[in-house]
């Protein structure tokens, strides 16, 4: 039964591999937030994993053979990560407050930073799975409470990674962006599931909107990842079957290379194709993307996958001139209740965690000493900027900065979709666990008819029950999974259209919507449309 102790819930324990002890042993912190938070507690504890890009890259290290391998240190703060982190918080709240759900557990999580790479995500999975110094998986004990699921990675090369690791234990991951359709292959990767359908959807909607407006010469760039490469490649063979040609097929470097950046720019400026069709995430495309604006090309209708349709790092003024017009998939948008206040809560003084006070100082540009306690006994700023590996600001922070006045995409709720899939990513574990913990003994799914126990189940027990789990979220939007762990695609299709010079607004022109049976519904309306050509009409590319 429920049991009457209140206490601090919400520790994100954001652990790193050299440093964590599972098996209920130290876990050192490095992420601490959401503090205030008093929640009931429901009696036994789970965790649930959760893998976020909380930084763009890695910082290259001087290989050196004479000593320790280190695990890389991380940069380039990610606002809009921490904003999907947060809701997988906020859903687990949720979800230890109410009583029809999971009446006699409490949720916990334990997060890691994948820092937008391969190893990072991989180091993760690892801590998930062992302890320091062993190497045997050991979910049942990680970070004091058994872990049940993992929810991540992010981009599908770090899923394709990481579910290679997790589907040997046939560990349960649901992962909430990465769309990539080789995790469809249930051979490859026996224990993914997602709440972001297969780009084999959204590359059929790309091809549909290309034949539909009668363009028959298109050019394609592909972020160079799984889901550049398969979604452009998927995207080929649908729009050759139509009888359309590609101009160009081109990649966008992994790694910052100014010659291959300017040899892109070179072909889109020479070639006769007006319609770009671009598959990558939003931070691989922005080096194209400030290249082409400091040119004169214009005249060009972009076509944006998914991953950067809404993207305020590309709908960015300086771009606006020549990205005006775009048209983009993006998968649908909720508005969460109770989101945006919790957003707001957060404060490096509610917990001394790197994270929030590395957040605190890029929302307002200004340093904040070292700790907490450093602070008030008014360390100077120089002491406090010492030992800092990245680019501080001189100004220091007095914690009265007021993120209601900054603008930022941590607090921007008004495109809540990738955000919206970690939401429905708790809630599918949830209900998960929540039907294997009301399994009535003797009618249960497993040889004899048993049941499993939730506070002492085995991987493949947890996946059963979440492969049939089947639930209305509270938009009214039912979730259910195929064979293949897959979601039904719905996308909308937006067009870029700017209000002023301050704000591009992203406008619904259609839907594409996968109805099942191999149909499709395909809708646009014209009339909505907004061309960046210079007679305002549909441009044409044959
Ligand atoms: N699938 C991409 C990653 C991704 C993404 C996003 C990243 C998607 N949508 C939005 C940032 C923001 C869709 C992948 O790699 O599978």
């Amino acid at each position: 039964m429920a049991s009457k102790i209140f206490y601090l819930l919400g520790i994100i324990y954001i652990c790193l591999l050299d440093k964590i002890h599972v098996r209920g042993q130290e876990c050192r912190l490095i992420g601490k937030f959401d503090l205030h938070g008093f929640l009931e507690s429901k009696g036994h504890e789970l965790i649930i994993g959760g893998m976020f890009p909380f930084h763009f890259r890695t910082i290259l290290q001087n290989d050196s053979a004479m000593e320790e391998p280190k695990s890389p240190k991380c940069e380039g703060f990610n606002f809009r990560s921490l904003r999907w982190a947060r809701a997988m918080i906020f859903a687990i709240n949720e979800i230890n407050k109410r009583v029809d759900i999971l009446p006699n557990i409490t949720l916990g999580y334990q997060i890691f930073d994948t820092c937008f790479t391969i190893s990072k995500a991989v180091e993760g999975t690892l801590s998930f799975l062992t302890g320091q110094n062993e190497t045997h998986p050991n979910f049942r004990c990680s970070a004091g409470a058994p872990l049940a699921a993992v929810i991540g990675a992010g981009g599908s090369a770090l899923s394709i990674a990481t579910a290679r690791i997790l589907g040997l234990y046939y560990f349960p991951q649901v992962g909430y962006a990465s769309s990539c359709s080789v995790l469809s292959d249930k051979f490859q990767f026996p224990s993914f599931l997602r709440t972001i359908a297969s780009d084999l959807i959204q590359s059929k909607g790309i091809a549909e909107l290309v034949t539909y407006f009668g363009w028959t010469w298109v050019g394609t760039i592909a972020a160079d990842d799984d889901y550049g490469k398969y979604g452009i490649k998927l995207f080929k063979e649908e729009v050759e079957k139509h009888g359309v040609c590609i101009s160009f097929s081109e990649t966008l470097p992994r790694i910052y290379n100014k010659d291959a950046i300017d040899k892109i720019v070179d072909t889109i400026r020479k070639s006769s194709a007006n319609i770009i069709v671009i598959f990558s995430s939003d931070i691989d495309l922005s080096s194209l993307m400030e290249a082409i604006a400091e040119t004169n090309i214009t005249g060009k209708t972009y076509i944006s996958s998914e991953a950067w349709t809404t993207s305020a790092l590309i709908a960015n003024p300086k771009y606006f001139h020549f990205l005006g017009g775009t048209i983009g998939f993006a998968v649908q948008k909720a508005y969460i209740p109770g989101f945006e206040e919790f957003l707001l809560n957060i404060h490096p003084e509610h917990g001394n965690d790197d994270l929030v006070y590395e957040f605190w100082e890029e929302a307002f540009n200004c340093t904040w000493p070292t700790n907490r306690a450093l602070f008030y006994t008014n360390i100077s700023l120089e002491a406090a900027m010492a030992g800092r590996k990245r680019n501080v600001s001189p100004i220091p922070c007095t914690g009265r900065e007021n993120l209601n006045t900054s603008h930022n995409t941590y607090k921007d709720v008004s495109e809540l979709r990738i955000t919206y899939n970690v939401y429905k990513a708790v809630y599918t574990i949830a209900h998960a666990l929540h039907n294997l913990d009301i399994c009535v003994k003797k009618y249960g799914p497993f040889p004899n008819q048993e049941c499993a126990n939730v506070l002492d189940f085995e991987p493949w027990q947890l996946m059963y029950y979440l492969k049939t789990a089947k639930f209305t979220l509270f938009t009214n939007e039912s979730m259910a999974f195929d064979d293949s762990g897959d979601i039904k695609g719905n996308y909308d299709i937006l067009n870029w259209q700017w209000k002023d010079n301050q704000t591009m607004s992203f406008v619904k022109i259609g839907n594409y919507k996968d109805l099942g049976a191999g149909s499709f519904d395909f809708k646009i309306i014209n009339s909505s449309i907004l061309w960046n050509t210079p007679n305002s009409m549909p441009p044409r590319s044959v």
